[in-house]
């Protein structure tokens, strides 16, 4: 061998010496990608870089933000100890001070304004065994009725749509595995290429094989330039849209008699309501064309098999579960559901925006999508705890309405787990006044979040990287995050967080876990039975069989690929079609003199929800900087604007300062601010407090503003 090919193996060889590998999965969105963190260790310097990892999702993709996610889990920022507010100052306190003060407090609370007054909010971006243990915690730990979590704000429309309509809410009825196969999608109000990018190549490849895709959207994105025909609707306008398509289908005589007999109630009254609509009003209503309207319908009526996607576009509406419901009546109506390459997906939002919302997060939900209203669900569930159904609380309120009963003086306490609301929820200004108005108010997370800021103490919880546990990706597979790298500082897990308060209640009994394992035993127990049974599923068939599919009741049985093959979740069997009008009791925003501009907001690709994690990796902040407005430029010219100027947007909640950015493919009537920034770029200044009645989702797709420029 010579010299130079001896040098390169030994400095190989050293290399491979200093080199460890951490397993994990992608702390952001639902795909779950499966990643390793690189580090290595020149001299004494250390460094970091992320890979991805093969799994039957994600395929060992990884996008811009899982590449980068590193960056902020190794942030200096980091809270690495308990801080307590002294004086307005935060002081650094050891565990037991911290967890002494939070025991009086609450204590005091319940003694002075009862159980009910101390409240729990909660995220779907834990593992599924801490957002189960946040929901005992709140029943049994507190014993108050009031728990609900960021996941209102995301899947809410979605859920109770599916749970309405088929009985049971798995966001993908077939795996992702089938997309390709199809041969005709729509996509209503989702932006995968940016926010789900490593679902892309499944799109693509239907592409290739000759799908013809059908995006519904107000913007031009990236996923709107894949499709083959893009729907530019006016924002708000999708029950009217999916009415209009449906009749097209149903006038073509594209629906599948045989299915809709069979398998579905309710035909008759929503081909009623929807043939009584004349095509002109859809076309006004959604400023699209009857031309259009009839191309897109015949399209997917036509074909074999086909596909719907919808997401927070359509979802995050004051009738947000009507949208998802009349679209899920399109896939009813032409037989294309619980068929192999046919279905339907609510594309998850947050990484484990599945899992959260099953087991007892939501404010009137038991674990396994149990009820908490439901006596022989509270019966099973007080079984499993080991306390007495009637001790368990009853239903609370959802996410937003919390802020309202602080203000009520109904809430003094809160328990902030994962979450920023101050900066995701509608009407901020609003919520940010009712947090400062609590008594005392705990914050667990990896930074000083603008919600952690009006704390009285902040925990510190540890990463991906750090943090082992179960999350139920976009498919419904539920998957081992297998985490190993040292905790900071003085950093604990979300569970053990919660169970040091329990402890320090007096509620140790009920919380003796060791483990994240330990917590899955129970869940698995404790989901038994329900409509989301985990039953069958153990750390150890994870490992071996990449991830199971729920439900999975059974051990020795394999998890469920496609839903609703022979039968549907409803106790006839039948899916419920339903018959909504796009008429509201409380009608939507619509532009006026005073405010006469559509605002819709969503993301970018390179930023996270409230960008608490993504504005601290260098590599991602560089890409947007920033909050901007997007605006056509005809649009802009008529206020008054230029091209990357400062623009005054206001509604009649609020007003914030951004920059403008020209787009000549968004609508005339629309502009569009992201949410991933605070304070005076916090787009949720101008959203209003209206929810859907169904769900409690906020508009966050639709409110009315004025723009103006900012005189320097
Ligand atoms: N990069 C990135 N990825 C993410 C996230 C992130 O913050 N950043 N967040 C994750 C989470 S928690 C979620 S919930 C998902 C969200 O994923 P998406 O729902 O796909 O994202 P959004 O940008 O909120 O909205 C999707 C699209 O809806 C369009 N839209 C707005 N108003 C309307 C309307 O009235 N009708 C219709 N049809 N469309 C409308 C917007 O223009 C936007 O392009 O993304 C996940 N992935
Ligand atoms: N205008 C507008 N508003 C929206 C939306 C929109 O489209 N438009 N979308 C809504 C949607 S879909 C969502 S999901 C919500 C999300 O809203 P939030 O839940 O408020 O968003 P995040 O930025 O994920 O906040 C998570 C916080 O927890 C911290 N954190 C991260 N990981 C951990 C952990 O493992 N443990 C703990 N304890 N803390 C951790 C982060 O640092 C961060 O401060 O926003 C909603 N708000
Ligand atoms: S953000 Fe989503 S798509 Fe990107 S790497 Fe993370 S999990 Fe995968
Ligand atoms: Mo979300």
């Amino acid at each position: 061998m010579t010299e130079l090919l001896l040098k390169y193996f030994r400095d190989k060889q050293q290399k491979a010496e200093t080199e460890k590998i951490y397993d994990s999965q992608c702390p952001y969105c639902s795909m779950q990608c499966k990643m390793q963190l690189v580090e290595q260790k020149v001299v004494s310097r250390k460094t970091y870089k992320t890979i991805g990892k093969d799994n039957p999702t994600s395929e060992g993709r990884l996008c811009i933000k899982g590449l980068n996610a590193h960056q902020h889990a190794l942030h200096k920022d980091r809270i690495k100890q308990p801080l307590m507010k002294v004086n307005g100052e935060f002081v650094t306190v050891s565990w037991e001070v911290a967890l002494e003060q939070i025991k009086e407090n609450f204590k005091k609370i319940q003694q002075q304004d009862g159980l009910d007054a101390l409240s729990v909010y909660g995220s779907a971006s834990i593992t599924n065994e801490e957002a189960y243990l946040l929901g005992k915690f709140a029943r049994v730990g507190l014993q108050t009725k009031h728990i609900d979590y960021n996941g209102r704000l995301c899947m809410g429309a979605a859920a109770t749509g599916a749970n309405q309509t088929f009985g049971v809410d798995r966001g993908f009825t077939n795996t992702i595995k089938e997309i390709p196969n199809t041969r005709c999608i729509i996509l209503a109000g989702t932006n995968i290429a940016e926010c789900q990018p490593t679902i892309m190549p499944y799109f693509e490849r239907a592409k290739e094989n000759g799908a013809y895709i059908i995006a519904i959207d107000p913007r031009e994105t990236a996923t709107t330039k894949l499709a083959d025909m893009h729907l530019k609707n006016k924002p708000g306008s999708d029950v009217a849209l999916a009415n209009g398509l449906l009749k097209v289908i149903i006038e073509n005589n594209l629906v599948d008699q045989a299915f809709i007999q069979d398998r579905t109630n309710g035909f008759e009254e929503v081909r009623e309501l929807v043939t009584s609509i004349e095509l002109e009003e859809t076309a006004q209503l959604t400023g699209l064309t009857v031309e259009q309207i009839k191309q897109a319908a015949t399209a997917f009526g036509q074909e074999t098999s086909g596909m719907i996607f919808t997401a927070r576009g359509i979802e995050q509406q004051i009738n947000g579960t009507a949208a998802v419901r009349c679209f899920i009546n399109i896939l009813l109506a032409t037989g294309k559901i619980g068929k192999t390459n046919s279905g339907f997906g609510a594309v998850t939002g947050q990484g484990n925006g599945q899992g959260a919302r099953e087991h007892g997060q939501k404010s009137d939900q038991l674990p396994g999508y149990r009820s908490i209203e439901n006596d022989e669900h509270r019966e099973y569930i007080a079984n499993v705890w080991g306390v007495n159904a009637q001790d368990l609380p009853r239903k609370g309120v959802s996410a937003y309405e919390m802020f309202e009963e602080i203000e009520q003086q109904k809430i003094s306490g809160m328990f902030v787990m994962c979450s920023n609301p101050v900066v995701s929820n509608p009407n901020a200004n609003f919520v940010k006044k009712a947090l400062e108005q609590l008594k005392y108010l705990v914050v667990v997370d990896m930074f000083v979040s603008e919600t952690a800021k009006l704390a009285d103490i902040i925990l510190p919880a540890s990463s991906y990287l750090e943090d082992e546990g179960t999350m139920t990706n976009v498919e419904g597979r539920v998957m081992l995050r297998e985490a190993s790298f040292p905790l900071p500082g003085e950093v604990r897990h979300d569970w053990q967080i919660i169970c040091d308060i329990a402890k320090a209640l007096g509620k140790e009994q009920y919380f003796p876990y060791q483990s994240a394992e330990d917590i899955f035993e129970e869940l698995r127990v404790a989901s038994r039975g329900g409509r989301a049974d985990y039953y069958g599923i153990t750390y150890n068939r994870i490992r071996k069989e990449d991830g199971v599919l729920w439900p999975c009741p059974d051990p020795n049985e394999s998890g469920t690929d496609r839903l609703f093959e022979n039968s549907f979740a409803h106790e006839d069997g039948k899916a419920k079609m339903a018959a909504i009008s796009h008429k509201l009791k409380i009608p939507k925003p619509i532009p006026s003199d005073a405010y006469p501009l559509f605002l819709t907001t969503g993301r970018v690709m390179s930023h996270y929800l409230t960008g608490e994690q993504t504005r601290k990796s260098p590599s991602l902040a560089a890409r947007n900087i920033e909050a901007f407005m997007e605006v056509h430029p005809d649009t802009g010219l008529k206020y008054n604007l230029k091209e990357s100027m400062l623009v005054k947007v206001e509604s009649k909640q609020g007003s914030i300062v951004v920059r403008t950015k020209w787009s000549t493919t968004i609508r005339k009537d629309t502009v569009f601010v992201p949410f991933h920034w605070t304070e005076s770029q916090n787009v949720n200044r101008l959203v209003s407090d209206e929810l859907d009645p169904h769900c409690k989702m906020p508009g966050f797709k639709v409110s009315t503003v004025k723009i103006s420029p900012v005189n320097r």
